[in-house]
């Protein structure tokens, strides 16, 4: 499919990088490219890929919401299309993502990468939700996805004063779990993407539902969730030839 606000493209068949494609706005999230990520999204569920990269052309991972399209945008649109298509996508999308900020990532931006499962940036990445400088507040999880992650009191400081942090500060809050220098960003990701995609699907569609629940839920329905997914795990072919492997000293062979 071709696609107007994102470049496409996929990495021997295991691994789809998406890029936001609007370099000129910093890569600010309009209608057009929520549609774009959602059906690249669902290109991406129905392929062999098993692990996704987003990551922005330009100087930008993403400035957010496209502030020019939300002010000529009735309310009522808003709230009826808007950007939840997206939000809804990401939610739901089973394999894992990795988003690779190379520039700022600031409101919808930030929360485009908080959406996803791994966080990686480059020196000179930036991090804010800067929604309150234009009378706002973050509308896509930044007072929630980020509370939970960096803890009450960081996330106060970023809502409220919507500053941008440096991706060392952002490391330092466990927002990023690694920073390269600007330059090697993508190989970086490619190597972490390989590194995944050499594991079963099966497992990680497991593995990462069970992570996402620990947001959402309280300790005991988290184990559940967990139990019953190691018990699925458990039953698979993966399981059987990956613990086979082991007992055998050799590398697990596995199908797919
Ligand atoms: N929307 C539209 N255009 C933008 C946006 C944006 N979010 N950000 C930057 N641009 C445009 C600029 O207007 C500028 O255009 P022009 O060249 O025509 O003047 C161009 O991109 C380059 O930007 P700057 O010259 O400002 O670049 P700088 O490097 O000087 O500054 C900043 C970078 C600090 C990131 C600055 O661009 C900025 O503050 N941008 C706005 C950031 C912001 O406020 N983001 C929050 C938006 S609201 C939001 O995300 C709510 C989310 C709700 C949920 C749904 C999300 C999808």
């Amino acid at each position: 499919m071709m696609y107007e606000t994102i470049k496409l493209e996929t990495k021997d068949k295991k691994i789809g990088i998406i890029k936001l494609n609007r370099p000129d706005r910093l890569n600010a999230i309009n209608f057009k490219m929520v549609d774009d990520l959602v059906n690249a999204l669902d290109e991406l569920e129905k392929s062999p890929v098993k692990v996704v990269i987003i990551t922005g052309e330009g100087k930008a991972f993403s400035a957010g919401a496209d502030v020019k399209e939300m002010v000529d945008t009735p309310l009522k649109e808003i709230v009826l299309k808007g950007h939840m298509p997206l939000w809804e996508k990401m939610r739901a999308f089973k394999k894992p993502v990795i988003a690779a900020v190379n520039g700022v990532a600031a409101g919808g931006g930030l929360e485009l990468a908080m959406a996803c499962d791994i966080i990686i940036a480059s020196e000179s990445a930036k991090f804010g939700q800067p929604e309150i400088n234009l009378g706002i507040i973050p509308g896509a999880g930044g007072t929630q996805r980020l509370t939970r992650t960096v803890g009450k009191y960081n996330a106060m400081k970023m809502v409220l004063t919507g500053e941008l942090i440096s991706a060392k500060e952002a490391k330092d809050m466990g927002l990023v779990v690694k920073v390269v220098p600007d330059g090697s960003l993508i190989d970086e990701a490619i190597r972490l993407a390989n590194e995944i995609a050499s594991k079963p699907l099966f497992s990680l569609i497991l593995a990462k539902e069970a992570v996402n629940r620990a947001l959402e839920t309280n300790l005991q329905q988290g184990l559940d969730i967990e139990r019953r997914n190691f018990y699925v795990a458990l039953a698979s072919e993966e399981a059987k030839e990956g613990m086979k492997a082991f007992l055998e000293k050799r590398k697990p062979r596995w199908e797919e």
